[in-house]
């Protein structure tokens, strides 16, 4: 992309209402507008972001061989009489009334529907396991939406939903999701740590939150120090036994406010008590008989007998991970975004527009990265070098090559390393090489 041709409205003053990191710079890159309280236009930089976390949960989801479906944002009223929670969801739903006086709302997430699909068409213990998942804007009316795309009133989710036989087989399905989570999450170059956690009006008693450790969090959570460096299980059999896997961490102390013990943390050697503030990207939950059972959702067994079947339900705040990762990976310049989910691979800054050398080598850069796939994002304005400079830092893509009449006297380029700082001076050549090798990594 041409920076010339591009929509990147930046601002040069930071907005009095975002007071942290992620807040502030999405707003100063360009990335997203507030159209009203909690509420945003995704403009171009941001929404190229959220696509691709969105295609990283999406992967990791197929992975574990859950199956990608689309439900919509607006729902009936009445599957939520059914299942008791239209009354108890309480102010925070966005309830409308639709022409013919029918009660309607816009769904804040979607077990009572997904109940119902299932129910209609599942009969036999044959078709289990099934995970059904969907990556769809939810809307929560918060009493008070804050910190940007943090806790917004609309906000786009992943939400997988798991059917299974029994208690037992449930365990498996949340397994499954529990090791997919901390895969998802280290691909987005985040530690996140699962804590034990409250289940709120989605129920039922066993449930994680996936928790990455900032000091703008909203929640205050404790855990063993250990937890936060362990890295994530990778690559792994989803049929092959995840119990120890899960063991392994749930048998360390990690839980959040509402369900900390402080007398069991302080049983915690001194120097692996860490108790700190963090951001919660995700939440499991195993709920059993919750909704299945109002809704009536049976198979039949092998035996012939009709059973209630056991449910699970497993969010990732795909939009809240964009701040998230902002949080994670900032210096005072602005973002600093990891390889896997940069919105441009690499910049380009042509400090002299108009040179018939740096537009030449600024050009032939272009076509060699666009070619291997690098998306680069080419500042080709007039521009002074201090302005394209700091723009650059600013959206924080992973690679900057600047080309410079001064530069190219001596036939090379300088790449800048957004992260590091580190600067290399290399023939146009071997930095486009260098860009696509370390991308290749
Ligand atoms: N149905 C279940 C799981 S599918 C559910 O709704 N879980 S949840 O309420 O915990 O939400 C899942 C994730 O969505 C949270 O972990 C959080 O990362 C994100 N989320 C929740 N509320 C908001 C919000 N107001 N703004 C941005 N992200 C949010």
């Amino acid at each position: 992309m041409r920076l010339s041709q591009y929509f990147l409205p930046l601002l040069k003053e930071t907005p009095a209402d975002a007071t942290i990191a992620s807040h502030k710079y999405m707003l100063r890159a360009g990335m997203m507008k507030q159209n009203s309280a909690g509420i945003y236009s995704w403009l171009p930089l941001g929404f190229k972001v959220l696509k691709k976390i969105e295609q990283i949960v999406r992967e990791e989801q197929n992975k574990a061989g859950a199956i990608e479906m689309l439900m919509p944002t607006i729902q009936s009223a009445d599957l939520w009489r059914e299942t008791g929670r239209y009354d108890a969801y309480g102010p925070e739903m966005l309830r409308i009334t639709d022409r013919h006086d029918r009660d309607m709302l816009y769904g804040p997430t979607n077990e009572d529907m997904i109940t119902d699909i299932f129910r209609s068409s599942v009969r036999s213990y044959k078709d289990l396991p099934k995970n059904l998942y969907h990556i769809q804007w939810k809307f929560r009316d918060e009493v008070r939406p804050r910190f940007g795309v943090m806790r917004g009133r609309e906000f786009l989710m992943k939400d997988a939903y798991s059917f299974d036989l029994s208690a037992e087989a449930a365990r498996i399905s949340y397994n499954k999701m529990f090791i997919t989570y901390l895969n998802t999450y280290a691909r987005m170059g985040l530690k996140a740590v699962a804590m034990k956690a409250d289940t709120g009006p989605i129920g039922g008693d066993l449930s994680h939150e996936f928790i990455i450790l900032a000091e703008t969090g909203e929640s205050e959570v404790f855990c063993h120090a250990d937890l936060v460096n362990m890295p994530a299980p990778g690559n792994i059999d989803f049929d092959s036994d995840l119990q120890p896997l899960v063991d392994e961490r749930i048998s360390l102390y990690a839980a959040t406010d509402e369900m900390h013990d402080a007398e069991a943390f302080s049983k915690l050697p001194k120097d692996k008590q860490l108790s700190a503030r963090g951001i919660e990207v995700g939440h499991i939950f195993y709920f059993g008989e919750k909704y299945s059972a109002p809704m009536n959702a049976k198979v039949m067994t092998s035996e012939g007998k009709e059973v209630i079947v056991h449910m699970g339900s497993y969010g990732v705040g795909v939009s809240r991970l964009v701040g998230g990762i902002i949080e994670a990976s900032h210096d005072e310049n602005g973002i600093i975004w990891p390889k896997s989910v940069a919105p441009f691979g690499a910049g380009i800054i042509n400090l002299k527009v108009g040179d018939d050398e740096a537009d030449r080598v600024s050009e032939e850069l272009y076509s060699k990265l666009s070619a291997a796939g690098i998306d680069p994002l080419y500042d080709d304005k007039p521009d002074r070098g201090g302005v394209k400079f700091s723009r650059m830092d600013l959206i924080g893509l992973p690679y900057a090559i600047t080309v410079g009449p001064r530069g190219l006297k001596e036939g090379v380029v300088e790449i800048k390393n957004r992260a590091t700082g580190d600067r290399l001076s290399l023939t146009p050549d071997a930095a486009a090489d260098f860009i696509i090798s370390e991308f290749a990594a």
